[in-house]
């Protein structure tokens, strides 16, 4: 029987799920962005079918699937921050990496943050800033806490509930749908009400959106809530001719030239990648057929005509337009994320000044982002993908702006730096670039049954078929210097502090604020891939002939990614 308590991963697969509800009630354009991402998924999906003939997904599995989302999230208080992580504990989201944007020079923001996700399998992460007035002159920041101080973006009865939670170790099915309702109506609740123009106005000429962003609003909201796609460059392209940047003859060749990418690279390892949930036995016996030129035809032809539909002709709309690159890695190169996005709408904002009267203004800040997510590297990937990054930039700044109507070429320009990254998952492994989860198969138990298994290298152990392994999703923020991505939400570079003496920002500092470590995502996707090997190991029977020091190695490897009690600081 199941306990008394609600699960805390179907919890958090609720909470998303509201809050994409109520952004797309916010947002229409947001509402929209996912109706175009899941045509074209449907487009991939028929493809994939052509593809693989036994590929077919249940309508739980595409539910599933087109559930993911991250979001960012931008706090003014301390006590707000404290609460905010005792509320993500009961979805079963804990904080994950430090940022500190305070410190980057001339990019500085006066922001610190962390990213509450699952330690285990993540669906969904919120990205989380605090804003730090003592980034700020003496005198600002008494004006900026006077105006945090008069707000209250958690209930007594959304308190309540977290505090319940904490004392029994979970809540009740009533008890958790209160504190979803707390969520959507009131706590990540977009209200365009906001008070003090004279210091939006201030703040805004003083180069710190970001601050007239937290500080004037008499609530926080959701900036941003970022759907998963299973082709990047195909909805990037589809959401332009949408938004009418891209002619129809334009997009149609460009779909053509996407699904013939994918028709030829979507193998087993992308099916793994993109379809957790399907059991991978069953991935592992379908065999890929090619994709004839008619299907692609029809498979664009259906996609071009769907997307002229009225429902979907959004030209008309108010927007300020696609962005003009694609963030991340080259579309050839499995690892991290990609990243794409409309940009900040210019939205009604009501302000109450001080005496009461009323102000009627725009603020531009939440935008509509997109990503795929692909596979996590380790430290030796991750510097690789840093350099590959910069000469990919700088050889993507030579081009003069507004060139992307000649997107092959742009396209060409950024891969070649990442020509020296390998596109395979087995390739990425054999050079420790990536993380695998290992797995043993029906072929390895029978062999490790009869003994007839010995100690070999990981690649020689799957090349005989006694192991499959599977490359860890990236579950994070990309990796570019934080301050980039508030500098191109906001359209504004950083700010450098006013406070005269600079203040220092540890790790430390946002822990006590929590109440507890955060965790290095490092080491638990590294203790995921030992844990894995560990298993493997047991299961045919390989461990205890594994040398001490090496077992050692690898229990201490595991350590990390073990679900502990939450670390009290
Ligand atoms: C933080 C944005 C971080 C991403 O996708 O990298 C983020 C913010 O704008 O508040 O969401
Ligand atoms: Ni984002």
């Amino acid at each position: 029987m199941a306990g008394p308590f609600s699960n805390r991963s179907e919890l958090q697969n609720r909470l998303f799920a509201e809050l994409s509800q109520m952004f797309g009630v916010e947002v229409p354009l947001y509402a929209k962005s996912l109706l175009v991402n899941r045509v074209c998924n449907e487009t991939l999906c028929a493809l994939l079918a052509t593809r693989f003939p036994d590929f077919s997904l249940t309508a739980a599995q595409q539910e599933q699937m087109s559930g993911e989302r991250h979001g960012a999230i931008r706090l003014g208080r301390p006590d707000e921050y404290h609460w905010m992580g005792r509320f993500f504990a009961v979805f079963g989201m804990e904080p994950h990496n430090y940022y500190d944007m305070t410190k980057l020079g001339a990019k500085s923001q006066p922001i610190i943050a962390t990213a509450f996700r699952s330690r285990r399998n993540p669906e969904h992460r919120i990205f989380c800033s605090l804003l730090m007035t003592d980034y700020f002159a003496p005198a600002t920041r008494a004006r900026l806490e006077a105006q945090l101080a008069t707000r209250e973006i958690f209930s007594a009865e959304a308190k309540a509930l977290i505090e319940q939670h904490e004392q029994q170790g979970g809540l009740t099915a009533d008890a958790a749908t209160q504190l979803i309702q707390e969520a959507v109506q009131r706590i990540f609740k977009w209200t365009g009400r906001a008070r003090n123009y004279g210091l939006y106005q201030e703040l805004c000429a003083a180069g710190f959106k970001i601050a007239a962003d937290i500080v004037c609003f008499e609530s926080h909201h959701l900036n941003h809530l970022t759907p998963n796609t299973l082709w990047l460059d195909l909805y990037t392209a589809a959401m332009r001719h949408c938004l009418g940047e891209l002619r129809v003859a334009d997009f149609r060749a460009r779909a053509a030239l996407v699904l013939a990418r994918v028709g030829e690279r979507a193998d087993h390892d992308y099916l793994r990648l993109h379809f957790k949930h399907l059991p991978p036995e069953e991935i592992a016996g379908w065999k890929p057929r090619p994709v004839s030129a008619a299907a692609l035809a029809a498979l664009t032809d259906k996609l071009t005509e769907r997307l002229q539909a009225a429902d979907l002709t959004l030209a008309d709309w108010p927007h300020a337009g696609f962005k003009e690159n694609t963030e991340g890695p080259a579309e050839d190169t499995p690892i991290l994320l990609r990243q794409d996005a409309y940009r900040a709408l210019t939205e009604p904002v009501l302000f109450t000044e001080p005496d009461g009267s009323q102000v009627a203004a725009v603020h531009t800040a939440r935008f509509g982002e997109i990503e795929q997510r692909f596979y996590a590297t380790t430290p030796a990937g991750r510097s690789q993908y840093d350099a590959c990054l910069t000469a990919a930039d700088a050889a993507r700044s030579t081009l003069p702006r507004g060139s992307r109507s000649d997107l092959i070429a742009a396209e060409k320009l950024y891969a070649a730096p990442f020509a020296v990254f390998p596109k395979t998952l087995s390739a990425l492994l054999a050079q420790k670039l990536v993380y695998g989860y290992y797995r043993v198969t029906a072929a390895g138990r029978r062999a490790a049954q009869v003994g007839a298994i010995e100690l070999m290298a990981w690649p020689e152990l799957i090349r005989r078929g006694y192991v499959v392994v599977d490359g860890l999703r990236y579950e994070d923020f990309l990796p570019v210097s934080a301050a980039g991505i508030f500098a191109s939400n906001l359209k504004e570079g950083g700010t450098p502090s006013t406070a005269g003496e600079p203040v220092a920002y540890p790790q430390s500092h946002l822990e006590a604020m929590l109440g507890r470590k955060i965790i290095d995502t490092t080491l638990t996707y590294a203790g995921l891939e030992a844990e894995s090997q560990q298993q493997v190991l047991i299961e045919l029977g390989l461990w205890d002939r594994l040398a001490p020091a090496e077992q050692a190695a690898l229990l201490a490897t595991m350590a990390p990614a073990q679900d502990g009690p939450a670390a009290v600081v």
